[in-house]
């Protein structure tokens, strides 16, 4: 039978089911990475599982959010990282060695394995042609631990590419034209596989920009074929060895198709506060700008830099525009730095920044109030900066120096002659900032600074639910609002008690404090719950402060994971008008749940407060409907093990 590329790394790693659409699959894990914010708590989970040695063909822990150091916290965490991965088997990158998608990209992925990341951009590496995927930081604990990765098997969409880009068109604008199409939930459900010709005029950072990116449509990844272009980029990286070609059959089926002409492509932006809400940049020309930062995962590589260095090269930045750049891994940085291209950027009046996420997280870079805001990064959801009223736009970096020059935005063709610039024959090579694990790792001590507070346990599921609606919000609600990150929650990250403070900050601030007072109870969602990251601290301080199950319209794939991993019902209203007749502050109450998740019936709710019933759903398979009856995936694994 005639596969496609994601057909054929699938069942290469399949260990059960059968890659039938809609049905559970497992596969191997052959890479994992986890970064800092999310480390902590998948090195704690693995810690707990008690196992000597990562079971993976490679594993990297790298640090890269929590770089700010305003205080302990994230310099305590940093050791207790190093410690770990020199203990437990771990490729550990140093803070300052880059942003983990951009370096995985460069020195760690191989083509046709399969990565599992405590990061929702993991699927940067299906640039490489890996099968790459974001997950919560326990089911990536799970996976260095041996344990396959579970997943409902998505519907394969081939993504075709005809013609060639345009001057001044780039990678970033083909993933914000397929965001405009299908909005941040239209690739829930789906694997992205990138065809036709025109693949080929794309080199692999390009490739990396939109798969990385392919996050924020929900999909599950995307991944593109590994060609001459995929061993032009690994030769490059000195990794040739580990090239392999991949491609797909002739006469291959997918389960949809769209096609896309790279020939008519034109610079696209997406406006405040989503990265769906797209549209080409000459329509909104003239904007007054306040900020631009160039860098984040989807666009820091060396091309995207020189780049702006060409650009930038004899001009200054507008005196109204904070101009700020953070190169995306080391390799970059220390290019620029040797080649001049850097003494350009300082020259023109930018900010040189840390090699890590930073703003991308509101690490810093704050906007003014009211600020308007572009960056070449991937979110733009409200407040992730650290300014809540600010306007923050997402473009290519052709289009944000365009800003950082004039001052508004500006069509970037405006500029004149676009600077071709070529990748490298040979990147530079010094991985001095990626230490490799301890060859005696029984003398390893693991330090553990004050801010590592015990892992929460949750009881079993009981019989019988009751409590309050204690948040009803509606569709698209993101991880950055259920549990916020920045400068100063993010550092937060190894302490539950602590963090479940913070918990939909921005949407209600006394949503902790109640939720503690009523001894937890319900949230009520719309449609997309829990879109964009993977932080299962979004479960985890939920579930901390009492919250049994969370009931909406639809949930995104990772968080609806996550949820389930902490042992929260993640409940779908059987009829979605029922969400409108729920009120913040319903009583509800559920009888005989785990006899009804047992026998698979609908559950019966019961709105105490306005006296009626209604049903919810729940689509669990036997093996999630076990781990919500222990209270999480913790429970359930030591409890197998212990069988
Ligand atoms: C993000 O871009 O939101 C993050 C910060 O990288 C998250 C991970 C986290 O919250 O630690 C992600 O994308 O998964
Ligand atoms: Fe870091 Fe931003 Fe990428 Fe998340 S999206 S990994 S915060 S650079």
């Amino acid at each position: 039978m005639a596969l496609n590329i994601t057909q054929k790394v699938l069942k290469a790693h399949l260990v059960s089911g059968d890659l039938t659409q809609g049905k559970e699959i497992a596969i191997r894990i052959d890479q994992t990475l986890t970064q800092d914010a999310t480390g902590t708590m998948a090195y704690l989970q693995f810690e707990a599982m008690g196992i000597l040695k990562v079971r993976t063909k490679l594993s990297v822990s790298y640090v890269d959010h929590n770089t700010l150091q305003t205080g302990f916290e994230n310099a305590d965490d940093h050791r207790y990282l190093q410690s770990v991965a020199a203990k437990y088997g771990i490729y550990f990158s140093r803070p300052g060695n880059g942003i983990c998608h951009q370096i995985h990209l460069e020195r760690f992925g191989v083509p046709g394995q399969t990565l599992l990341g405590s990061d929702s951009h993991t699927p940067t590496g299906g640039g490489l042609g890996m099968i790459a995927i974001g997950a919560g930081g326990l089911d990536v604990a799970v996976a260095m631990g041996g344990g396959p990765f579970y997943l409902t098997m998505p519907n394969i969409v081939l993504m075709e590419l005809k013609g060639s880009l345009k001057p001044w068109v780039s990678g970033k604008d083909i993933i914000l034209e397929l965001l405009r199409i299908l909005s941040v939930k239209g690739g829930v459900g789906k694997i992205i596989e990138y065809g036709g010709e025109g693949v080929k005029t794309l080199t692999v950072p390009e490739r990396a920009t939109i798969t990385n990116m392919g996050a924020e449509l929900g999909a599950t990844t995307s991944i593109f074929p590994s060609d001459e272009q995929t061993k032009k980029f690994l030769k490059a990286q000195k990794r040739i060895k580990i090239w392999r070609e991949l491609s797909a059959d002739k006469g291959a089926e997918y389960d949809e198709k769209i096609t896309i002409d790279l020939d008519r492509l034109e610079p696209l932006i997406a406006k405040p506060h989503s990265p769906d809400n797209v549209c080409r940049v000459k329509e909104i020309e003239g904007t007054k700008v306040n900020q631009v930062l160039i860098g984040s995962c989807t666009n820091s590589s060396y091309r995207d830099l020189m780049i702006v260095a060409s650009l930038l090269k004899g001009k200054k930045v507008h005196p109204e525009v904070s101009l700020g750049i953070a190169p995306g891994s080391k390799q970059v940085f220390q290019m620029i730095a040797k080649n001049g291209a850097l003494a350009n950027i300082v020259g023109a009046g930018a900010r040189v920044l840390e090699s890590a996420c930073g703003p991308c997280i509101g690490m810093g870079q704050s906007p003014c109030s009211h600020g308007v805001s572009i960056r070449t990064f991937n979110r733009n959801f409200e407040g992730r900066s650290g300014t809540k009223d600010a306007s923050i736009f997402l473009a290519s970096p052709e289009v944000a120096v365009a800003a950082a020059l004039k001052g508004t935005i500006t069509d970037p063709r405006k500029l004149g002659k676009h600077p071709k610039i070529k990748d490298p024959d040979f990147f530079l090579i010094d991985d001095n900032m990626i230490i490799p694990p301890s060859k005696k790792p029984e003398k390893v001590e693991i330090v553990r600074g004050p801010n590592i507070a015990p892992l929460p346990v949750k009881e079993p599921m009981p019989d019988h639910l009751e409590g309050e609606v204690l948040l009803k919000v509606g569709d698209n609600i993101t991880t950055d609002h259920i549990m916020p990150a920045g400068a100063k929650i993010l550092p937060l990250r190894s302490n539950i008690p602590r963090i479940s403070e913070h918990v939909f900050e921005a949407v209600d601030p006394g949503f902790p404090k109640r939720a503690k007072e009523q001894g937890g109870g319900f949230i009520i969602g719309g449609d997309n719950y829990g879109q964009g990251s993977s932080r299962e601290h979004a479960a985890l301080a939920p579930m901390y402060l009492g919250v049994k199950f969370v009931l909406s319209k639809s949930f995104a794939r990772i968080h609806r994971a996550n949820l389930i991993n902490f042992g929260i019902l993640p409940l779908t209203f059987s009829n979605a008008a029922d969400y409108n007749s729920l009120d913040q502050g319903d009583k509800l109450e559920i009888r005989d749940v785990l006899t009804t998740i047992r026998e698979s019936g609908p559950l019966e709710i019961k709105n105490v407060t306005k006296g009626t019933d209604f049903q919810a759903s729940y689509d669990l398979t036997i093996r999630q409907k076990e781990i919500i009856m222990a209270g999480g995936l913790l429970n359930y694994t030591k409890r197998n093990a212990a069988s």
